[in-house]
């Protein structure tokens, strides 16, 4: 019998001034499991770009801001390689997840029992300070509201997360900032994809907070992702 061929895992990683923290996150992923790490560089003023470069990574250079603009420079590259992965995997560039615990979130989808993996910080271990109460009751609020509104089961929006990569391709992700990763759960249930959360663990960020940790970036978020949730009723 023929061996089953490696899949084709990719890796996209947003990153905006990390350069402390994203050569970290990158030797952290595991090697033998991934056949490229792309990191999106937001219009960093540090050496974001640089560090991704150094540490293997395929670093992309995306002067607009915005999270989900990032990711979608990202899947561009990827559909423009002309070689379709089997799962793209996002992750954050701050250290906060942990990248050894990729197979978790690959696996299920690997195995068909799943298109879309959450990494839940909800059901995982989360280190002392390293979500704030605000973003503890926004995520336990926007996954009640999904319940509510489409059904659901998730019980967290996540960042690190991985997606078939044909799912991916079929949802059309659009959002260019924060209601990027909400959209994507929507869109799963909607199109009746096969999605699933895992626990992960989850530690304090290198680096300065531009989300979560500021006053801007919480209300942003909030209204971004509660608008989310109505949009797409
Ligand atoms: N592409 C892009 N990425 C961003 C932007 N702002 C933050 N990021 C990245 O998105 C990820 C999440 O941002 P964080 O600042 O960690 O936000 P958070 O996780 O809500 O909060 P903390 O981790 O507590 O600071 C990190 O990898 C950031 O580098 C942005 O404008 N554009
Ligand atoms: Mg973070």
């Amino acid at each position: 019998m023929q061996p089953a061929s490696k899949p084709d895992i990719r890796v996209i990683i947003p990153a905006f001034n990390e350069q402390n923290a994203v050569g970290l996150v990158i030797e952290e992923i595991p090697k033998d499991l991934v056949s490229e790490i792309i990191v999106i560089d937001n219009g960093s003023s540090d050496n974001t770009f640089e560090t991704a470069a150094k540490a293997g990574a395929t670093a992309l250079r995306e002067p607009v801001k915005g999270y989900g603009r990032a990711c979608l420079k990202g899947m561009e590259y990827i559909h423009e390689s002309g070689t379709f992965p089997d799962v793209v995997v996002f992750i954050d560039g701050d250290h906060s997840d942990f990248p050894k615990e990729m197979p978790k979130l690959v696996t299920p989808i690997l195995n068909g029992k799943a298109d879309l993996v959450i990494g839940s910080r909800a059901l995982g271990k989360k280190e002392r300070g390293s979500m704030t109460p605000q973003q503890v009751f926004g995520n336990w609020l926007a996954t009640r509201l999904m319940k509510i509104f489409y059904g659901t089961s998730y019980t967290d929006l996540g960042p690190f997360r991985a997606i078939r990569y044909e799912s991916l391709s079929k949802i059309n992700m659009e959002d260019t900032n924060y209601g990027w990763t909400i959209e994507m759960q929507i869109k799963a249930a909607k199109h009746k994809l096969k999605f699933l959360d895992v626990p992960v663990n989850y530690r304090r960020r290198i680096g300065v907070s531009k989300v979560s940790g500021t006053v801007k970036g919480t209300i942003l978020a909030g209204f971004k992702i509660i608008y989310t949730i109505f949009k797409y009723l």
